[in-house]
């Protein structure tokens, strides 16, 4: 049961795992005088002294070391950090015994009265959030950009100052207990195989996607990719709200071709140009024409949009030009930790592509991208617990190659390019078998890159 949940004071609540969500409902909570239970996995000697000391000084209860039955049945509600499997034994037992298991969406949804823009999709999330923060701030409005990435939701909740309107990027973690949760408008921009591990199937992670538009009633918006095949396959099955596309093929709203996107939208036709932006490219040509409709469908004007897709920088290791060596261009796309986001970076390069990629398996079929790495890639270079999975895959379709660390894989990959080649780093894993995360892989490559110069000249003296 995870519905509409009024918090009250008075009430008891567990929240299970004390990370950036787990803190922030703690927060949440206590200020609205609930009496808060805190059960984690670690010990408490584990936790940081900051929470050690918070949880202290605010006399909150905790279980370190795992979750037990006894100390879950203490809370009327369990609010779930979004790493939390809701498919837990003891979760399910709760879930049978009718304890409601809310999310930080679940939990803030009563409260929200601000107009909501929220995105999901497996992959350019965190860019269309940022742009169209970026696009509605440049047009007056006063705006709140958070959820997965940066300030969780609740922080903002507690925080009291209130925007017009909130911008949040939304994962399938959050969205599978996200309640009664209802944006006025919903993005959503891919569903390719990633969090299998967690989610099972495609269709359970597809499920939890579509989380996004299942309270959304008449006059709502939803926005989707009409080139993608699941978002095809979802388009016909909502039925309450306005339902807009994206995408490269004729027939969409916004409609992406080469360097340009065209809106045609209530009589409104505009083009918009990426050329000599930081979006000019296959991915932010779609990233774009989701956050140019949703910008234009808030009545954001043509001359702020282009102004702001002018100065636009996406966040970094997102297919990221670090520098060219010998003429060989070297790209990090560290945040491509699936194989949708690899054939998305590959969809930018005409070919003569040595990829970088490997690391923690996430259960993908690497085979998904046998096609493009065909066409595009001359040469693999696979790193990490992956490397065997990706070589098994993709072994007869390309020359692979292995590397112990990042610093000889870009070595090894210098000493292969020829003048015109790009290097380009796009794992399709996740990164923590070898870094502390996508972050650092990314700055680890870009250090690797940058250093090549110096090896050239040492080579050549
Ligand atoms: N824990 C338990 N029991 C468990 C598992 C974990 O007690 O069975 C505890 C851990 O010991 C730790 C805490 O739970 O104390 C960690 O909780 P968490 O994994 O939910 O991580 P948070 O730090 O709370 O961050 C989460 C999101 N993380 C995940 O979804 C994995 C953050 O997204 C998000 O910014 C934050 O909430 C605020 O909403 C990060 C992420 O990687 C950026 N998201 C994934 C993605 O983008 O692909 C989904």
């Amino acid at each position: 049961m995870d519905s509409v949940h009024r918090i009250e004071s008075g009430q008891r609540a567990v929240v299970m795992g004390l990370g950036v969500s787990g803190r922030a409902a703690v927060r949440y909570l206590l200020a609205k005088g609930v009496q808060v239970f805190v059960s984690d996995r670690r010990r408490f000697e584990d936790l940081s002294q900051g929470d050690q000391d918070y949880l202290h000084e605010n006399e909150v209860d905790f279980e370190g070391n795992g979750h037990s039955r006894e100390f879950l049945l203490q809370g009327d509600f369990i609010v779930l950090s979004p790493g939390i499997p809701r498919d837990l034994p003891l979760l399910m037992e709760m879930g049978e015994l009718n304890v409601p298991l809310l999310g930080e969406l679940a939990l803030a949804a009563p409260e929200l009265t601000e107009q909501v823009v929220a995105i999901t999709g497996t992959n350019g999330k965190t860019t269309v959030t940022a742009l169209i923060g970026e696009l509605l701030e440049a047009s007056g409005k006063k705006v709140f950009v958070g959820g997965n990435i940066g300030t969780p939701l609740l922080d903002y909740l507690c925080a009291g100052e209130r925007a017009d309107v909130l911008v949040l990027e939304l994962s399938s973690f959050q969205l599978e207990s996200a309640g009664n949760f209802r944006p006025d408008m919903g993005i959503l921009l891919n569903i390719t195989p990633d969090h299998l591990d967690r989610h099972g199937s495609m269709v359970e992670y597809a499920m939890a996607k579509m989380k996004l538009f299942a309270h959304q009633r008449e006059k709502d918006k939803a926005i989707l990719c009409s080139d993608d095949p699941m978002c095809k396959q979802i388009i016909p099955l909502l039925s309450e709200q306005e339902i807009f596309s994206f995408g490269i093929r004729e027939g969409c709203e916004a409609r992406g071709e080469g360097d340009t996107i065209s809106i045609n939208l209530q009589g409104r036709k505009e083009i918009y140009s990426l050329a000599g932006t930081e979006l000019a490219s296959h991915t932010g040509l779609l990233n774009s024409g989701a956050a140019i409709l949703a910008a234009t469908l808030l009545g954001c004007r043509q001359k702020e949009i282009q102004g702001t897709l002018n100065r636009f920088t996406p966040a970094a290791h997102r297919l990221q030009l670090v520098a060219t060596r010998g003429g060989v261009d070297y790209y990090d796309d560290s945040k491509a930790t699936n194989t949708g986001a690899v054939l998305s970076a590959l969809a930018s390069f005409s070919g003569n592509v040595i990829l970088i990629a490997g690391g923690r398996d996430k259960g993908e079929d690497y085979s998904v991208l046998g096609e493009a790495v065909r066409e595009k890639v001359k040469e693999l270079i696979l790193i990490g617990e992956a490397a065997e999975a990706i070589g098994n895959s993709l072994g007869t379709v390309v020359p692979c190659n292995r590397s112990d660390s990042m610093e000889a894989a870009v070595l090894l990959a210098a000493e292969t390019a020829k003048p015109g080649d790009v290097v380009l780093l796009s794992p399709a894993c996740a990164s923590f078998d070898m870094f502390d995360n996508y972050g650092h892989r990314g700055e680890v490559f870009c250090g690797a890159v940058l250093a090549l110069k110096e090896k050239i000249k040492e080579k050549a003296a």
